[in-house]
């Protein structure tokens, strides 16, 4: 029997039964930001109350950091989860199989490793989104670290003249959609990022405010963990073009700390397709 996966990031939430790489049905609901966790698993289980009696054990993946079965935000801008939500001990009592928890983008980067652009390699997995998520697989395993923070990539600190900042809060999908606001000429990331391959120079200029901040990010990775490759994946890093600028902005660097960008080969689904995986280990 397949697995249910569910992966529940800052803006969508997608559910589905995976039978080992393969997704066989999926959903998706919006995540109601505000909602809170309740909210948000009733509404999962209200798009998927059909498939009951389908699976017989559960892998749920999240934007933030989940220790002992525990969900709580690293960045409540991201999404507002509340401290040490129970998200295991929830989860299993409503669906009455068993849950496995991790966060989103180590679960992605499972999938890949297993399954996609990064086998058999050390890989960093990145994914630009709404925040800026990562995982790192390392010798053939999964780095969650003491309190699962390990491969939060978007919470690097970048010390810029507009003063200290997280990564993620200049190099995601939702800095940009920012920055398309406020140049009053673009309604969002994809017509800015549209402009920025038509070669208009302020499109260019904002984009590279968040492509920038993410090679360098990679290249001190580089240079602590010395990886074979970066698999990057997320709604913005997957865009059109996006993938081709962080290489672009990668090609001066010398190449022994030069970062091997790829794509996700399993796309959105790399989380989905991690998760059901990690469940059967
Ligand atoms: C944030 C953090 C990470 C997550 C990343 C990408 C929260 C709520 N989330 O850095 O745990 O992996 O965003 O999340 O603190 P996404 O929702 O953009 O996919």
């Amino acid at each position: 029997r397949p697995v249910l996966a569910i992966d529940i990031g800052g803006t969508k939430t997608l559910s589905a039964l995976v039978d080992g790489d393969r997704v066989v049905a999926q959903r998706r609901v919006e995540t109601a930001r505000e909602g809170g966790p309740q909210a948000w698993l009733d509404a999962v289980a209200a798009s998927i109350a059909d498939w009951s009696g389908r699976y017989a054990a559960a892998g749920i993946a999240v934007t933030g950091r989940i220790a002992g079965g525990r969900w709580s935000a690293l960045n409540p801008a991201i999404l507002p989860v509340p401290d040490g939500y129970p998200l295991v001990e929830v989860l299993t009592e409503r669906l009455k199989v068993p849950v496995t928890a991790v966060n989103d983008a180590q679960a992605a980067a499972w999938g890949e490793y297993r399954f996609g652009a990064g086998q058999g390699t050390d890989m960093v997995f990145l994914t630009v989104s709404t925040g800026v998520g990562g995982g790192f697989v390392l010798g053939g395993r999964l780095l969650t670290g003491r309190s699962g923070l390990a491969g939060h990539v978007g919470q690097i600190l970048t010390d810029l003249s507009a003063g200290e900042q997280r990564l993620e809060d200049i190099a995601a999908g939702s800095a940009l959609a920012r920055s398309a606001a406020g140049s009053g000429r673009w309604s969002g990331p994809p017509a800015l990022l549209a402009a920025a391959r038509g070669g208009d120079p302020e499109a260019e200029a904002l984009v590279d405010g968040a492509v920038r901040p993410l090679v360098r990010a990679a290249r001190t990775l580089q240079m602590l963990i010395d990886p074979d490759c970066f698999v990057i994946g997320g709604g913005l890093g997957l865009a059109e073009g996006f993938l081709d600028r962080l290489r672009r902005q990668a090609a001066g660097l010398p190449p022994h700390y030069r970062p091997e960008f790829r794509a996700a080969a399993l796309g959105a689904e790399a989380g989905l397709i991690g998760v059901a995986d990690l469940v059967d280990l």
